[in-house]
């Protein structure tokens, strides 16, 4: 019992684990990867659902830790969709030669601390327990479907589909009546695909939605090349960016209310015409006075009413929410689909579903018949997957436990209780409101210098203390309350689970956050204990 199996248990195939175990072993760990899935991927392994993309450019949506990595590979789009992000992953897993420490098709399912020992036993639903010094939750944001309870659910005659539990297979909607429930980033995606392939699509529609569009092209072999030439200045831009990315299309440094009118809506129409999530860069106060916002919003909405024909189906379309408090969509004409004769907008506003039937959706003012439903319902974002395994820390206290009033970490990398347990772009990091790849490069980049440090102090625990957690809390629930996110019900607040405590889980500003992350390790791992 002296030694565990391993060094490292890294729970997830995903980029986080991937970039993990490949840091791990240049650490000199040992270590196990397990993952759920048939490959690796995460995210990019399961979302297969038509139109699937990133919505960060491909070029910044990659790993910049090794230069030959990022020299060598070719996207072919300017936002590269899951086929070819899913062939990335397993190229840097055969690069890396990653999968011969990876257990596939494999879920894990408690992850238990023991106080004399120090080692954590991970037990999976296959195959024996690993025991490991420490446990790497890099379990992903938008891993655990979110399938809401409707009634009657279960006696529908035809196929559900969930967006992030695609089959492999693909899905032929040929000559059917299709309904989609849900209107974020997944169904803005697949709905125009699905729409011309359906006989009839019926759009359920709880929320309207902002989109931008992608203009989303080849990537020039000249461009990509120009980029490649100067891959660092990229990177280097992106991690100064609140985001970690948009160093293609840098933020405008001024109040959208410090411009004239002409002015505002001349640069609006230019990001317009640029496309993408960096519209919101246009001006650095969009997310943070609502006057500023509202500029935004009624050039978007503007932009609306220009696409669909049908007024009132425009006026259905339209958000009242503040611009990007949810993630704003990314899209490929998703507002014009709602101008093709087979498509329905039904507004769960006006009336809400009742019940699913046998035959379809019931709503309180129609039965629509459907011979499939697929829900574009999104996920239990950031905690969902931490909270399906039964995880127990210091005096087997259960991290259900710790987090019962909502998730409580210090830095989104480790919760008080809980030693030698990390989480990659846990609640209370910037994760989900950055370039997931840059975030998840920072973390495991941290953990590895973490734990070299570690052994360098000749200990072999560490911990987040108390009081540093509990201000860490404080501090990213103020920093949330500067902005206009926490004013609308978006995942980023669990508004979107029934039930789901809200606290707004990840935190605005990638570069500032960054700094704290190299401060407290220069003051000797401030707020943590080391033994
Ligand atoms: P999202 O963005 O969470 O969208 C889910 C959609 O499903 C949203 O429109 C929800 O409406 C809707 N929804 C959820 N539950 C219901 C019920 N019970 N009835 C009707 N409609 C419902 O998930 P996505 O997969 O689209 O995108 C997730 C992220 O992936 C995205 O932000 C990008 O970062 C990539 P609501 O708005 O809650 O009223």
């Amino acid at each position: 019992m002296d030694r565990p199996q391993v060094d490292m248990a890294i729970v997830g195939a995903g980029f986080a684990g991937l970039y993990m175990l490949h840091m791990a072993r240049q650490r000199g760990l040992t270590a196990q990867v397990v993952e759920a899935g048939g490959d690796v991927g995460g995210t990019w392994y399961w979302n297969r659902y038509p139109g699937a993309r990133c919505d960060v450019e491909s070029m910044e949506y990659s790993f910049g830790f090794d230069d030959d990595l990022q020299q060598e590979w070719e996207w072919t789009e300017r936002y590269a969709p899951q086929p070819e992000i899913l062939r990335y992953a397993n190229h840097v897993a055969d690069r890396f030669d990653l999968r011969r420490d990876i257990r596939f098709d494999t879920r894990v399912t408690a992850a238990t601390y023991d106080d004399e020992s120090g080692h954590w036993t991970v037990t999976t639903d296959r195959g024996p327990v690993i025991t490991a010094r420490y446990v790497v939750m890099a379990t992903g944001c938008l891993s655990t479907a979110n399938i809401p309870d409707i009634p009657g659910a279960a006696t529908f005659t035809g196929p559900t589909y969930h967006t992030g539990r695609w089959p492999h297979e693909g899905v032929d909607f040929t000559g059917q009546r299709v309904g989609v429930i849900g209107t974020g980033s997944s169904a803005v995606q697949s709905i125009p695909l699905i729409a011309e392939q359906a006989d009839h699509l019926t759009v359920f529609q709880r929320t309207p939605t902002y989109a931008v569009p992608a203009w989303n092209r080849p990537l020039d072999p000249v461009e990509q090349k120009e980029i490649k030439a100067d891959y660092a200045a990229l990177r280097a831009a992106n991690r100064q960016s609140s985001s970690a990315f948009g160093g293609l299309q840098p933020r405008n440094d001024v109040s959208a209310l410090a411009v004239s009118d002409e002015e505002r809506h001349a640069e609006y129409e230019r990001r317009w015409a640029v496309g993408g999530l960096t519209f919101l860069g246009a001006y650095n106060d969009l997310l943070l006075v609502r006057a500023a916002n509202e500029t935004a919003r009624q050039f978007v909405i503007g932009k609306l009413h220009e696409i669909v024909e049908d007024p009132e189906v425009a006026a259905k379309l339209t958000p009242d929410q503040v611009v990007g408090c949810k993630r704003l969509c990314v899209d490929t004409g998703y507002w014009a689909t709602f101008n093709r004769p087979n498509v329905t907008l039904v507004d769960l506003r006006e009336t809400p579903i009742e019940a699913i039937t046998e035959r379809g959706i019931r709503t309180t003012g129609a039965e629509h018949e459907l011979d499939a439903i697929v829900y574009a319902t999104g996920f239990d974002a950031m905690t969902g997957a931490l909270a399906r395994i039964d995880i127990r820390g210091r005096g087997g206290r259960p991290l259900a436990d710790a987090w019962s009033a909502g998730p409580r970490t210090y830095l989104g990398l480790m919760v008080a209780g809980f030693p030698n347990l990390f989480t990659i772009t846990g609640p209370g990091s910037p994760s989900v409101l950055t370039n997931m790849i840059e975030s998840i490069q920072q973390h495991v980049e941290w953990i590895g210098r973490c734990l070299a440090d570690l052994g360098a102090a000749g200990a072999t625990t560490i911990e987040a203390t108390p009081e540093a957690q509990d201000a860490w809390v404080d501090y990213v629930n103020s920093v949330a309350g500067f902005t206009l996110f926490p004013t609308c019900n978006s995942w980023y607040l669990g508004a979107n689970v029934p039930g789901k405590t809200r606290v707004f889980m990840p935190l605005p500003g990638f570069p500032t956050y960054v700094q704290q992350c190299e401060d407290i390790v220069a003051d000797g791992y401030r707020g943590f204990t080391r033994a």
